[in-house]
């Protein structure tokens, strides 16, 4: 399946994995808005037997964020409708049905960072940076970046990237918590797709539980957290696929917790 500036492919034995590109290398995959629906119909219909999901950007840089020549066009209400539409697509992605693993390489600013941190784990090569250049073009974030952006790094940071124009490098991303994964120039993908195959043999349920309950939890107060964590607790474990992987553990069949 391939609509204008993305690609859809699957691969893994079953087909279980979703590849997903951004293929508007010319303007640095800046998201336009036929980008931000393509993404949105996409995580809202996904492919039966998806069970994990990669984004990627083609060519040197992961996203450059909004396309910014679309931006001139728009008045105040429009402005919010079209944040909204961001917010509508990001949530698709995170809230979706599969959990996603952002790729990243090159520039990875504004609207891209936005869109790497609606996604459940990032793994950067050593090429990526990260920046909001949105405190220094006179707007803000629109996608999501002031809820999602400060629970990865904190408001400090963040307020710190848009006032000053801070760009953190892989490195220093991968120190403060804008990915989880560092890995060699070139190299995010294969580690990408590497992950998504070791999340796709999970119980659908668990990765149920890890991307829609459990950042839900962290937003509740404790108390409601932790009653939350009761339920979806209970309900995963009583799920005939838990049990039936508690006794290949306790029946030697399974694999064990290896050193790091
Ligand atoms: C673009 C965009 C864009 C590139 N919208 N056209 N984002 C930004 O403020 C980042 C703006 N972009 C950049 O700082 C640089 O392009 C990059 C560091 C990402 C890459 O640099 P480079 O040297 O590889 O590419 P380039 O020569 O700057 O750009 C190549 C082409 O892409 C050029 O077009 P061309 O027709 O002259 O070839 C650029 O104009 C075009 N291009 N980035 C439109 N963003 C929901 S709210 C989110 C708010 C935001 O995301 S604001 C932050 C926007």
């Amino acid at each position: 399946m391939s609509q204008k500036h993305i690609h859809f492919e699957r691969c893994g034995e079953q087909q279980e994995i979703a590849v997903i590109r951004l293929t508007r290398a010319a303007k640095r995959n800046a998201l336009n808005d036929g980008l931000v629906m393509a993404l949105r119909d996409l995580f809202q219909n996904m492919p039966e037997g998806v069970r994990a999901a990669v984004i990627a950007g083609e060519g040197d840089h992961f996203c450059a964020g909004l396309d910014l020549s679309e931006l001139k066009e728009r008045d105040a209400g429009q402005g919010m409708h079209h944040s909204r539409a961001w917010h509508a697509a990001l949530e698709a992605l995170q809230y979706g049905p599969v959990p996603v693993i952002a790729a990243l390489h090159g520039a990875v600013v504004g609207g891209g960072l936005e869109l790497a941190s609606a996604c459940h784990i990032r793994v950067a090569d050593e090429s990526t940076f990260y920046a909001l250049p949105e405190g220094s073009r006179g707007i803000f974030v629109g996608g999501g970046g002031s809820v999602r952006i400060p629970r990865l790094i904190g408001v400090a940071r963040m307020a710190d990237m848009m006032l000053t124009g801070r760009v953190y490098n892989a490195q220093d991303g991968e120190r403060i918590g804008l990915a989880q994964y560092l890995v060699p120039v070139g190299t995010a993908f294969d580690k990408a797709l590497e992950l998504a195959a070791r999340i796709a043999q999970n119980a659908p349920l668990t990765n149920y539980a890890l991307t829609h309950v459990l950042p839900r939890i962290a937003d509740q107060p404790a108390d409601q957290g932790f009653m939350t964590e009761a339920m979806i607790s209970a309900i995963a474990q009583s799920a005939p696929e838990a049990k039936q992987r508690v006794r290949d553990f306790l029946e030697g069949r399974a694999a064990k917790v290896q050193k790091a």
